[in-house]
């Protein structure tokens, strides 16, 4: 798939790393990034969110480099999107169904996969329309009149519905399980710590460096969708879990919050967190911003917690400045490299949290 990426935004610094993040998204979900439009708007048009001579430049654009695929940074309402397609002829999509994407081909477990699917329905259940709409066109359905496809439409709809309940029920079945496990562990009583940070900031590779564990840690966007824990001793002999969790992304589709609540949920559920942070990136302080509010939305951001300023092998004088900034909120930072660092120090404070 060829795409050209889409990013409304006033300044340009913004917009481009707007875009470094969607390409990466993209390239994660198989599609190749061959062009990229930068738009300022002033009044977003209700009917295709850009305006008609931009999208007139778009249109041109995706020609010109063969795209097949347009998507949009900024969240398209089905009707939207809708209009795009009809207006370029091409397939239309924004950056929450290039994530669900990613999430689909990436989900391994049974729990995953059926939380997966029940994101894409409700995400496509509004969206089911467009399809029919454009088979009872070539069909020649009459305006008015309920033509095949509108009744094909409600059928497919209640079926996407009743597919929805039964992955409401079969996921709330599986929850239940986890529970079972959650309170053989507390009964146990001991302390646990949550892995959390955006995607792809190294909370994998930390478990991997405490635990032994083998969990995959990858230069990829969702790279882990379910929870591992692990047991470890701290350097006293203190035993205390550890708990790797799905990264966050800014943006994520509510439906996959939804969806995911369970797997998220380990986060609220544990003693501690450890939040991990790519410190090499430009965008740090959107990450922790991001993080702080999937977090808080969880009502798991009040409690004990370090965060780790990660990729410390990886600085630059230009990191410097949002370093800095991050250290002046005043949160129990810890900056180093879980990859090449030995861990004494984050042993330490681990300690000290479950004193
Ligand atoms: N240079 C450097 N690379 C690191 C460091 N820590 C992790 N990485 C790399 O960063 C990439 C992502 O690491 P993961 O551990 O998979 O990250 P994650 O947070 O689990 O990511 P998701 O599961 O995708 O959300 C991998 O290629 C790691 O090798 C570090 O301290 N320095
Ligand atoms: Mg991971």
């Amino acid at each position: 798939m060829r795409a050209t990426l889409v990013v409304c935004e006033d300044n340009l610094p913004d917009a481009e790393r707007k875009r470094d993040e969607l390409e990466s998204l993209c390239q994660t979900a198989g599609i190749k990034t061959v062009g990229w439009s930068h738009f300022k708007i002033r009044a977003v048009n209700p009917a295709t969110y850009i305006g008609k001579g931009q999208l007139m430049r778009l249109l041109y654009q995706a020609q010109e480099t063969e795209s097949d695929l347009i998507v949009f940074n900024n969240s398209l309402s089905p009707r939207v999107q809708r209009n795009l397609e009809a207006e370029t002829n091409l397939c239309v999509i924004d950056r929450q169904e290039v994530i669900l994407q990613i999430f689909s081909q990436r989900a391994q477990t049974r729990e995953a996969v059926l939380q997966v699917q029940l994101a894409r329905l409700q995400y496509s259940l509004p969206r089911l329309t467009r399809r029919w709409a454009n088979l009872s066109q070539q069909r020649g359905g009459v305006r008015g009149s309920k033509g095949s496809g509108e009744k094909q439409l409600e059928l497919d709809r209640r079926a996407a519905q009743n597919r929805i309940n039964i992955l409401k029920k079969r996921i709330a079945e599986i929850s239940v399980q986890r529970n079972v496990q959650r309170h053989g562990r507390s009964v146990n009583s001991i302390p646990t710590f949550a892995i959390a940070g955006y995607t792809n900031s190294g909370k994998s590779t930390l478990l991997n460096r405490l635990s032994g564990a083998d969990v995959l840690a990858k230069d990829m966007l969702f790279a882990t969708l379910d929870t591992t824990t692990r047991r470890i001793e701290l350097k006293d002999g203190t035993p205390v879990l550890v708990t790797d969790t799905v990264g966050f992304v800014s943006d994520l589709p509510h439906e996959l919050v939804d969806a995911f609540k369970s797997t998220l949920e380990e986060a609220s559920l544990a003693d501690a967190l450890i939040i991990v942070l790519d410190a090499s990136s430009p965008d740090l302080l959107l990450h922790w911003e991001t993080t702080k509010e999937v977090l808080t939305s969880l009502n798991a951001f009040d409690k004990p917690k370090l965060v780790v300023l990660n990729k410390a092998d990886l600085l630059t004088e230009e990191n410097m400045f949002a370093i800095q900034a991050f250290m002046a909120k005043g949160e129990h930072t810890l900056c180093m490299s879980v990859l090449k660092d030995d861990l004494n120090n984050l042993y330490e404070e681990m300690r000290q949290i479950v004193e």
